[in-house]
């Protein structure tokens, strides 16, 4: 018996000792073929081949393509997809996508001045054709794809530092076509430049994405002009997007780089952090409107219209007992 508790006190001390125990990271580059990729700028973990596996994809040097492919055992092949250009450090924003459904995502990537330009993986999964948008010559800060009008097709959406955002629309066979009409970007009263960091999300959690823009402009010093204030495109559940974000108390105007939205108090709903050149980053935790504070503006509503109503049938028994 004395065996036996002696037993039962060191496993017990085993088990609370790992639950307490601090974890920690073992260097696992061995996994990666190729070990020499290095100033990728640009890094994405998707689910490339949709198998089930998420893999990496880098751009090395900021340009060279290359995939990752995790296989058994997590043990990853590494796929050259294509170069994006022979400038070194070219990248500066990426996206990954299916553009034309043939089960493997392709590359996205736009740089300082060049045309944006995607890297369309073959439905072998093998290599890829570089892709030119036309007259997409952009001071490329961020880009991200999202279906934006629901049809079931990704679009291309491209943060510009020098203009005004673009929005390119899928035709649904992969080929993006610029769209001024989708969304009205023209909200400032300025040239409405600056635009850094974009997030496409649920954000009122109505079913719909919504676009919120960071925003950012060298030179422009006023936290009040419009090429720094960060927007929010609501969308109505229709894709008519509408710029409210100071609604929402969320048009930082500080210069802000990027923003993210995730449950950062845990209590069910999105809050916002963004990170600023020129300020400390922010936590922007949204709030909703206390239920007790509403009910009892309903009832007091109720008790003003009773007595309103009161009121009137007094004079109009008043005004019956005169004319009688
Ligand atoms: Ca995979
Ligand atoms: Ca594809
Ligand atoms: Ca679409
Ligand atoms: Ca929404």
């Amino acid at each position: 018996m004395k065996k036996l508790y002696t037993l039962l006190f060191v496993t017990s001390l085993l088990i609370s000792t790992g639950i307490n125990a601090q974890v920690t990271f073992k260097n696992q580059n061995v996994k990666l073929t190729n070990g020499t990729i290095k100033s990728g700028n640009c890094v994405a973990v998707v689910d490339w081949n949709f198998d089930g596996l998420d893999d990496i994809i880098r751009l090395d040097d900021g340009r060279i393509c290359y995939v990752d492919v995790q296989r058994t055992n997590n043990q990853f092949q590494t796929i050259y997809l294509g170069t994006f250009s022979s400038t070194a450090g070219w990248a500066w924003g990426m996206t990954v996508a299916d553009l034309d459904h043939n089960g493997f995502m392709d590359v996205a990537a736009g740089a300082y001045g060049p045309a944006v330009r995607i890297l369309m993986t073959d439905s072998a999964g093998t290599s890829a054709t570089l892709v030119s948008i036309p007259n997409s010559n952009f001071f490329v800060q961020n880009m991200t794809f999202a279906d934006f009008d629901n049809d079931g097709w990704v679009d291309l959406f491209v943060c510009d530092d020098n203009a005004m955002s673009h929005i390119f629309i899928n035709n649904g066979t992969g080929t993006l076509v610029e769209s001024s009409t989708t969304i009205n970007f023209d909200v400032t009263g300025t040239d409405d430049s600056g635009n850094y960091g974009s997030v496409w999300t649920d954000f009122d959690n109505d079913g719909d994405l919504d676009l919120y823009i960071a925003k950012c402009r060298q030179g422009v010093t006023n936290p009040a002009d419009g090429r720094r204030i960060n927007v929010m495109f609501v969308n109505d559940g229709n894709n008519n997007f509408t710029e409210d974000a100071a609604a929402y108390n969320i048009n930082v105007g500080w210069q802000t780089w990027t923003a993210s939205f995730g449950d950062i108090d845990n209590d069910g709903d999105l809050d916002l952090l963004v990170t600023n050149h020129d300020h400390a980053s922010q936590i922007l935790k949204m709030t909703v409107p206390d239920i007790i504070l509403i009910l009892l503006t309903i009832v007091v509503l109720m008790f003003l219209i009773s007595l309103l109503l009161k009121a009137q049938w007094r004079i109009l028994t008043m005004m019956d007992l005169l004319i009688c």
